[in-house]
């Protein structure tokens, strides 16, 4: 599929001195991770989120949560970042100030070389306590799931529905929304709250708001431009439209 880029979007974004970048598992599924909602390939369509992504579930069944997050930490530390994540670290380089909001806990931002990243659902390599909510990285992996000094069981450092996320890391997202000039919105399908928020809170402050999904979704209407292709081949062209200005 070839994707035009409108010469105003380039126009915009060169003039641009605040970026914010809101990206979802759509920017990883070059690499090889599965999305969430695909209607086939989706982690929820073959898996329930009730009994694996709430503090319910975990409650109710540790060691099956444990190891649904030991199988994905597996498969993540064996993929590559993408030419998405690679133009976004590149990007970063040609403005004042860029924020790069992750939904995603797979580190692949970082390992592209992205430097200001917020995480907003945590990052699955870590692991704490589900009592006292410290991050813990000393502990034995005898047991499955393994326990805290306190005798509580250990989690993924990840926000599971109906938790809340880490507030200094809404906090920066919120701020960077409402202070940017050019919102991206990559590869999500804008339905998870707080996240989806955060481009509708650019669009009320004045940014120009992009989507890059193949698909439309809940926020296609309402951005300025929305480009139907992959992160991965959208996000390359649009540097290399820049670098040409
Ligand atoms: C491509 C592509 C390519 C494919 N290139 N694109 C207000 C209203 C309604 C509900 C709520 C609300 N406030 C809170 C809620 C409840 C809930 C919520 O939002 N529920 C909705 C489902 C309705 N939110 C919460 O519970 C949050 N907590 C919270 O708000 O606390 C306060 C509170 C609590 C309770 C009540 C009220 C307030 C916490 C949300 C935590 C989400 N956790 C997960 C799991 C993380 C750990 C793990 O990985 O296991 O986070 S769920 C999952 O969804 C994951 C993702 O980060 C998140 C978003 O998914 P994402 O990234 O958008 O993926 P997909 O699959 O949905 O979309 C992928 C997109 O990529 C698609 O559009 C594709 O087309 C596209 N794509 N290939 C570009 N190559």
């Amino acid at each position: 599929m070839s994707v035009a880029i409108p010469q105003e979007l380039v126009e915009r974004l060169a003039a641009a001195r605040r970026v914010a970048v809101l990206t979802g598992a759509g920017i990883s599924a070059e690499s090889g991770i599965p999305t969430f909602r695909d209607a086939l390939t989706g982690l929820w369509a073959r898996y329930d989120p009730q009994e694996l992504a709430t503090p319910e579930g975990f409650a109710r069944n540790p060691k099956l949560v444990w190891e649904w997050y030991a199988a994905r930490r597996a498969s993540i530390a064996g993929v590559q970042p993408n030419p998405g994540h690679t133009a976004l670290a590149e990007l970063e380089k040609r403005f004042e100030k860029f924020t790069l909001v992750t939904q995603n806990i797979d580190s692949l931002h970082q390992r592209a070389g992205s430097r200001e990243v917020v995480e907003l659902h945590g990052n699955i390599a870590r692991v704490k306590c589900s009592l006292e909510q410290i991050v813990v990285n000393d502990f034995s992996r005898d047991e499955s799931p393994p326990r805290c000094h306190c005798g509580a069981y250990l989690r993924p450092d990840v926000v599971w529905f109906g938790e809340m996320l880490p507030a200094d890391a809404l906090a920066r997202a919120e701020d960077a929304a409402e202070h940017c000039d050019v919102f991206l919105s990559i590869g999500t399908s804008a339905q998870v709250y707080p996240a989806a928020e955060l481009p509708l809170r650019a669009l009320s402050a004045g940014a120009t708001v992009v989507e890059i999904n193949p698909e439309r979704t809940a926020l296609s209407r309402h951005a300025h431009f929305a480009l139907q292709g992959a992160a991965g081949i959208v996000l390359p062209l649009l540097l290399n439209k820049l670098r040409q200005l």
